[in-house]
């Protein structure tokens, strides 16, 4: 005769349960979410905007422009994209600074102790033209935020910090990418010790 033990029995209705207990429902799948728009840029004036010819079999250069035509700029210079990226080169030897204020309201710049704020932003190439010659890719600047990209208000400021030899007009070059897709390209005539709100946008 066999016998059946009870903690047998006890599985057994546990599974008996499982089995006959409906599965929960699904989670829905989120809602997609429209592609983020540019809106409402303010440029200051003397900035234009640049109609930079990209060219898909183009090689990427270091230089604040999206060459190959990917939406990303200057990838493989060792600076990042991301939902928002914003880079700036220039065509001296002078020490230019690139700050953003970005939705968080905080301010990202090169300073170790500014350089992220609370919805993402990084600014992670930072450059002192020739004041630091030794120093990689001396004139370019980049700041990216990550996907998905913060909504609200973006300002880039510029500023002419010091002119490390000659005291010259410096041309810099302003790219802005959000989402994948180039948002505008402008070019400013900084003048030495200037300092100013160059681009402004909103992202909704
Ligand atoms: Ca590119
Ligand atoms: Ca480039």
């Amino acid at each position: 005769m066999s016998r059946v033990h009870a903690p047998s029995i006890f599985a057994a209705l546990l599974l008996l349960g499982c089995a006959s207990k409906p599965p929960p429902p699904l989670a829905p799948p989120p809602e997609p979410q429209p592609p983020p728009v540019v809106e409402e840029t303010e440029l200051h004036a003397g900035v234009t905007p640049f109609a930079f010819d990209c060219a898909p079999d183009a090689a990427e250069e270091c230089n604040a422009l999206d060459d190959n035509c990917d939406g990303t700029i200057d990838e493989g210079c060792g600076y990042e994209s991301g939902g928002v990226q914003i880079t700036v080169s220039w065509d001296t030897g002078a020490d230019i600074d690139l700050y953003v204020l970005d939705p968080s309201g905080e301010q990202v710049f090169y300073n170790e102790e500014a350089r992220r704020t609370a919805v993402g932003g990084f600014l992670d190439h930072a450059a002192r033209g020739q004041c630091r010659p030794e120093q990689p890719i001396t004139n370019v600047e980049n700041a990216f935020w990550p996907d998905p990209t913060p909504k609200g208000d973006y300002v880039v400021e510029l500023h002419y910090f010091g002119p490390c030899g000659d005291v010259i007009e410096t041309h810099v070059t302003v790219s802005v990418s959000v989402h994948g897709k180039i948002a505008g390209v402008y070019r400013y005539a900084l003048q030495p010790e200037e300092r100013v709100e160059a681009v402004a946008f909103q992202v909704r």
